[in-house]
């Protein structure tokens, strides 16, 4: 494949993570109105995290407002579903709108790439019930009935009902635990498990939801990943760079460093060569 035999050269010679550091981090010309509102102030995590106006997840009602953003492939290529989430962690003030969200944009499956406290500050609310408690968020009741631990992540199962309407759905949670903010993960055979995990648990067409304390480095390593693999087992070309700035044209500064740049491009080129492998094992 020759987007691979370009991924090599470029790791090789050093020129990714050159071009990667000149992409612009904002796209030009978008801007973050909603998220300015003085009554939506206290509803991001970080004040210079914001989500565009053109893509953030509008809420139905009307207070619309919550710091996540819509990614999508555009033209949208068939038979794969290429439909994200990307937000940040919950607040104690903004869980009713996390779920909200959730419930709205039809998420099947959340993941979060961040522990509720890194380093004695606080990353992320815990915006779920320990099983087997159940609780309430606005309209919808959350309840957790497992929560089973791996090595590197927590897999739980929700049951989220909307009280008014009286329906039901089945919600999966995968939360990857060693992975520090502006950071790679500990391990990256860890991490390709979790992916693949994540791709196993994925299911229809609804966007994954993905957050990390901002929702913008580790979250944008995670989707590049998730698209890369999508593509490249649909046979399409992967350009992590092209990736990226499809990325950052929906949601800022999506990968932070230039150092997770150069991981989950390594992490693709590896899932490359295993295949490889084992298609041309006897
Ligand atoms: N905010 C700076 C950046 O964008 O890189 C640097 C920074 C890094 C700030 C780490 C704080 C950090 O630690 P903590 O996540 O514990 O607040
Ligand atoms: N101003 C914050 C800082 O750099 O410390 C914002 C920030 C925090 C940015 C965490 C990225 C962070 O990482 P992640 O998106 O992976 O949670």
């Amino acid at each position: 494949e020759e987007s691979m035999k370009q991924l090599e050269r470029g790791l090789q010679t050093g020129t990714l993570t050159f071009h990667f550091e000149n992409l612009y981090r904002r796209k030009p010309g978008l801007t973050v109105a909603c998220a300015c509102l003085p009554e939506n102030t206290d509803k991001n995590r970080y004040k210079d995290v914001l989500p565009y106006d053109v893509s953030r997840v509008v809420l139905r009602g009307k207070e619309d407002y919550i710091n996540a953003s819509h990614i999508t492939v555009a033209p949208p290529v068939s038979g794969v579903c290429l439909r994200y989430i990307a937000a940040q962690g919950p607040l104690p003030q903004t869980c009713t709108h996390f779920w909200q969200s959730v419930w709205e944009q039809r998420t099947q499956t959340i993941i979060m790439l961040t522990t509720l406290t890194e380093r004695g500050r606080t990353k992320c609310h815990q915006y779920w019930p320990h099983p087997p408690e159940v609780s309430d968020y606005g309209y919808l009741r959350v309840s957790c009935h497992s929560e089973e631990c791996n090595l590197a992540y927590v897999t739980r199962q929700f049951t989220l009902t909307h009280t008014q309407l009286g329906e039901e759905r089945a919600v999966t949670h995968l939360q990857y635990v060693a992975w520090p903010d502006h950071g790679v993960p500990d391990d990256p055979s860890d991490f390709l498990l979790f992916v693949n995990s994540v791709r196993e648990t994925r299911t229809g067409d609804t966007p994954l939801m993905v957050h990390c304390s901002a929702g913008i480095g580790r979250t944008g390593v995670l989707i590049t990943m998730e698209m890369a693999l999508t593509l490249l087992e649909s046979g399409r070309p992967v350009l992590p760079l092209d990736i990226v700035r499809t990325l950052r044209d929906q949601r800022a500064m999506m990968i932070q460093t230039p150092c997770q740049f150069r991981f989950v491009c390594e992490a693709i080129l590896r899932v490359y060569r295993e295949r490889g492998e084992r298609s041309a094992a006897p």
